[in-house]
């Protein structure tokens, strides 16, 4: 099977041409095939000269300067929260913390919510498939409160196990359900939706991992009625360093402080101190403010190209890439194995190829993907494999570049034959 470019949603010429490390040589005469989007997305020139124009033209800090720059550094900041606000539908500007990235916002809530409201009995409940940021902080907190961290299983088609959540919700004194959108390994997509609705029933919250979803499919809060949504915005065109924690706001207001210092408070005397109003509260010290701007941008290029058009666009790679990989004798693929409604990764075993030296030799024919664990040790301990091999393809991605991955293929299976 081969797929023309026809069948997009968009000029893909165009998309790539604003992507200047698409145009580049990987090593020597081979142009780079960048298929490690889930780790990390590339940037656009616009996130690139938005970040350039700030430190060029009017670098100063925030919320504290009265000068001219300091101004316009601002308005660019809350700017940049505004247009992140209408991204995911929040209801208002202060339910928008900038944060380091989708583990700090996680660790926030953990910190702030969790340490303020979770006690020995209570449940906080998880899954098999989530990344190490969505269970560590809650281990760590268990540790501390001694509150009981329990996780609900995948069935074997690598979709949740809802029978079991339900059951859960049902039986044990949840009071969080902390779950990812869409799986970094699987390309699972839970029902978010559904699970706030159930998690609600029982009186629990629900805080959603959308790291990996935010970037790839339109992620509504509101429609969601999710309690807390984590991303990064490295994962969506934007720069490293800079992420949002969502949260409803009679939620936020209800919670202490994390981190302290300067800009979250109202008054600080020697004995004692206040807090700002929302989202400041959280903000402590001089923020990241060329990573918010940058993030702002990079929601700006994503609204142009539409996220519904990013979400077809990825839907028709994903079902490519999941076909031609599955023609690969000796190729094992794990997750819903059906292109539609799964996220755009796919991640495999190669024949004996261990994929750390799969990775190595698509990577000298001009092929990024990941191999590891993925940051992922307890689904590879559920799936009963130390390691996998993962492509994951994004907005700029083209089936020419799927053709090359499976080629490569090909390739290693011969170099490993001798
Ligand atoms: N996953 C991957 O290669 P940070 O590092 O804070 O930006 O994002 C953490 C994170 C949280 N949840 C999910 C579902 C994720 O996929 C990630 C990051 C990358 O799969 C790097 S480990």
């Amino acid at each position: 099977m081969s797929m023309t470019r026809q069948a997009f949603p968009y000029d893909l010429d165009q998309v790539r041409a604003d992507f200047p490390i698409l145009n580049q040589e990987h090593h020597a005469g081979t142009p780079l095939i960048y298929l490690d989007n889930a780790a990390s997305s590339q940037k656009p020139l616009s996130v690139i000269e938005t970040i350039d124009d700030y430190y060029r033209r009017y670098n100063a800090n925030v919320h504290r300067g009265i000068h001219k720059l300091s101004e316009e550094a601002t308005v660019a900041y809350e700017a940049a929260r505004v247009k992140v606000r209408k991204f995911i539908n929040a209801g208002s500007k202060r339910e928008v913390i900038f944060t380091r990235g989708t583990t700090e916002s996680i660790n926030l809530v953990a910190n702030s919510w969790g340490r303020a409201n979770l006690k020995p009995g209570d449940v906080v409940l998880s899954t098999v498939m989530e990344h190490h940021s969505n269970i560590v902080p809650w281990q760590l907190l268990a540790a501390e409160k001694g509150f009981t961290l329990r996780y609900v299983p995948i069935l074997s088609d690598g979709t949740l196990d809802m029978d079991t959540l339900r059951q859960e919700l049902a039986t044990q004194p949840v009071r969080l359900v902390t779950i990812m959108h869409m799986s970094n390994v699987l390309g699972t997509i839970n029902p978010v939706a559904e699970i706030a609705r159930l998690a609600h029933e029982h009186g629990a919250l629900i805080l959603v991992d959308g790291a990996q979803s935010v970037p790839h499919m339109p992620v509504d809060v509101q429609a969601i009625d999710a309690d807390f949504l984590a991303f990064s915005g490295h994962k969506m065109v934007g720069p490293t360093g800079v992420g949002i924690l969502y949260g409803k706001r009679d939620l936020l207001e209800t919670m202490p402080p994390w981190m302290s210092g300067g800009d979250m408070i109202s008054r600080v005397t020697l004995e004692g101190s206040t807090w700002n109003d929302l989202p400041y509260k959280f903000e402590a010290g001089t923020p990241n403010i060329a990573q918010a701007i940058g993030l702002g941008a990079a929601v700006d290029y994503l609204s142009r190209l539409g996220m519904k058009q990013v979400q077809a666009h990825e839907q028709i790679l994903t079902e490519y890439m999941l076909e031609r990989l599955a023609e690969v004798p000796g190729v094992t693929l794990y997750g819903p194995q059906n292109g539609a409604n799964r996220g755009a990764v796919a991640t495999f075993r190669f024949a004996e190829i261990h994929p750390h030296d799969l990775a190595q030799l698509l990577d000298a024919e001009g092929i990024a993907v990941r191999a590891g664990h993925h940051c992922a040790m307890p689904l590879h301990d559920y799936l009963g494999v130390g390691a996998t091999a993962r492509a994951s393809v994004y907005l700029y991605n083209t089936p020419v570049e799927i053709d090359a991955l499976i080629e490569g293929l090909y390739k290693a299976k011969k170099v490993f034959a001798g």
